[in-house]
C-alpha cells in the first residue's frame, strides 16, 4: 500500500532529476494504485477518462467539482505527483484563480490548462470544432494561474492546441513562447497527426528554455526512447490507457460469461477476489480490527 502525502512531492525537483518523466492517466483512485505499482513517474487525471467513466463525451460537461473530486481522491491514495487536466480552467481568468486554488489544495502537482475556448471539444475526434482564444486572454489565463499558487513547486502548464485546430507550427510557436513569457512553467504541445513529424518539427524549432510535454496517443510510434533523444520533452503523458484498457477488458469478459452463460471460464482472465481486497487495503482492516475492536 502506498503513502499518502502529496504535497511532499515535488514534481520540479523531479523533472530536473530525471530527463523525461512517464505520466500515465487515470480516473479513479484504484486507476492510480495501479499506475504506481506499475512503475509510473506521475499521474495524469484525464478530463478525457473521467468523462469516459461518467459515459459523457469530453466537452466541458464534467463539473469543475466532480474533476476536483475526483483528483483529491486520487492524490490521497498516490505518492505519485499529479498533474490534473483542468481543460480551459473552468471559465476565465478570475475564475482560474479560485481552479487554481481548489486544485493546489487538493494535493495536485501541477495543473494543464488548455487555450482553447468554453466549452471545449475533444482534441483527438475527427472533425471537432477546436477554436482557440486570443493569446492576450490566455496570457490572462496564465499569470492568474502563476499569481494563484501558493507553492511555487506547484507547476503550471499552459498547453496550446494550435496545432489540433490547424493553426500551424508558427503560430504554436508565438503562443508557446508568448505563454511562457506570461509565467508558464512547462508548453504543453498536443497533436493529433498519425506521425510524429510535426512534433518532433516543433520540438526542434523550440528554443525557449521551458521544458515540454506531449500526449502521443494518435503517434505512438513516438517512444519515451525517441522523446529522450530529441531532448526538451520533460513529460511523456499516455492520455487515456488507463480507461481503455479497463474498457476491453470488460467487453471481453461480460462478451465470455453471456456467450458462455456461465462465469467459470470468464474467471480465469479477470483479477480475483484476493488481488481486489490487496487493493483496497483489507489486510489493514484486519489489524486494525485486532487492535481496536473489544
Ligand atoms: C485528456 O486526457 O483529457 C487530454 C488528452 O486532455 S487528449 O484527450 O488527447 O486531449
Ligand atoms: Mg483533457
Amino acid at each position: 500500500m502506498t503513502s499518502t502525502s502529496p504535497n511532499s512531492v515535488n514534481l520540479r525537483k523531479r523533472l530536473t532529476a530525471k530527463p523525461l518523466l512517464q505520466i500515465m492517466a487515470v480516473h479513479s483512485p484504484l486507476s492510480a494504485r495501479l499506475a504506481e505499482e506499475a512503475g509510473f513517474d506521475g499521474l495524469w487525471a484525464s478530463g478525457f477518462e473521467l468523462s469516459a467513466l461518467f459515459g459523457l463525451p469530453d466537452v466541458s460537461l464534467v463539473s469543475m467539482s466532480e474533476h476536483l473530486d475526483m483528483t483529491r481522491r486520487i492524490c490521497a491514495v498516490s505518492s505519485l505527483p499529479v498533474i490534473a487536466d483542468i481543460d480551459t480552467g473552468f471559465g476565465n481568468a478570475v475564475n482560474v484563480l479560485h481552479t487554481i486554488a481548489e486544485y493546489e489544495r487538493a494535493g495536485a502537482a501541477a495543473v494543464v490548462i488548455e487555450d482553447k475556448t468554453f466549452p471545449k471539444v475533444t482534441s483527438l475526434v475527427d472533425g471537432g470544432r477546436q477554436e482557440l482564444v486570443r493569446v492576450e486572454e490566455f496570457q490572462g489565463k496564465v499569470e492568474a494561474a502563476v499569481a494563484a499558487r501558493v507553492d511555487h513547486d506547484f507547476l503550471i502548464v499552459a498547453r496550446t492546441e494550435a496545432l489540433i485546430a490547424g493553426a500551424g507550427e508558427e503560430e504554436a510557436l508565438r503562443r508557446a513562447e508568448a505563454y511562457v513569457n506570461a509565467g508558464a512553467d512547462l508548453i504543453l504541445i498536443h497533436s493529433k497527426q498519425s506521425n510524429p513529424d510535426e512534433i518532433v518539427s516543433f520540438t526542434r524549432s523550440w528554443d525557449v528554455a521551458a521544458p515540454l510535454a506531449v500526449v502521443p496517443t494518435t503517434y505512438s510510434e513516438f517512444t519515451p526512447g525517441l522523446a529522450e533523444t530529441l531532448g526538451k520533452i520533460g513529460l511523456y503523458i499516455y492520455g487515456n490507457h488507463a480507461i481503455r484498457a479497463s474498457v476491453s477488458c470488460m467487453q471481453k469478459t461480460f462478451a465470455r460469461i453471456i456467450a458462455d452463460n456461465h462465469m467459470m471460464s470468464a474467471q480465469q482472465s479477470i483479477a480475483s477476489l484476493d488481488e481486489l481486497f490487496r487493493l483496497q487495503g483489507m489486510a489493514q482492516v484486519k489489524t486494525n480490527e485486532a487492535r481496536f475492536l473489544r
